[in-house]
């Protein structure tokens, strides 16, 4: 795990190949990070959102899955929305669809040759998920990403505030290098 650290920051003002985003189904914006990141992306990233083509009605992106836009006025080259799963006390398939989020945002960065990637805590904000939990199954999910030898030279976990510091500060800890 030596190409995985974590980073306190506003995910906004990373200089990656591509910020991920917590987003929502619609993929036209919210609160939270995807607030943020939309702000910072300016107005072109509302329009490249709007033209993902919807799945079925009014879904761009279905929880778990991914899809990936240009970064526009983001130090960041690119923005890669993923909707994590709302929390519903852990039954709900909350663990394998938040494992999803990770592996098909990283997949998304290998295919458009990406190598330097920054992921928000997705899903510890509104959505609900512990965050103590949220760095785990991120971890895993990174961790059997990487196995295979993928060409991801960095890949950052942004802690925004310190308790998010060092919630995944120890999770990445337990998996050693
Ligand atoms: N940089 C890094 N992390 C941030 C930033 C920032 N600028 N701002 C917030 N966070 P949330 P969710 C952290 O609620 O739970 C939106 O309305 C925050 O502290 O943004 O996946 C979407 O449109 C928290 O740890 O995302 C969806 O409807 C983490 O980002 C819904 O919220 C995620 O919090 C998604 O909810």
């Amino acid at each position: 795990m030596h190409r995985v650290q974590v980073v306190r920051a506003d995910i906004t003002t990373l200089e990656v190949d591509a910020i991920v985003n917590a987003a929502n189904e619609r993929m036209l914006g919210g609160g939270g990070v995807d607030g943020a990141i939309h702000r910072a992306a300016g107005p072109r990233l509302r329009d490249a959102c709007a033209q993902v083509p919807e799945v079925r009605p009014g879904v761009r992106c279905p929880t778990g899955e991914a899809r990936i836009t240009p970064g526009f006025d983001l130090p960041a080259g690119h923005v890669i929305h993923t909707v994590g799963p709302v929390w519903h006390g852990g039954n709900a398939d909350e663990e394998r669809l938040l494992g999803r989020c990770y592996s098909r945002s990283l997949a998304l960065a290998v295919e458009y040759g990406l190598r330097s990637i920054a992921f928000p805590a997705i899903s510890c904000g509104v959505f609900g998920y512990p965050p103590d939990e949220a760095a785990n199954v991120a971890m895993r999910a990174i961790a059997s990403f990487l196995e295979p030898g993928a060409d991801l030279e960095r890949i950052v976990l942004v802690a925004f505030g310190e308790r998010a510091e060092s919630t995944l500060t120890q999770a990445l800890g337990a998996f050693g290098d």
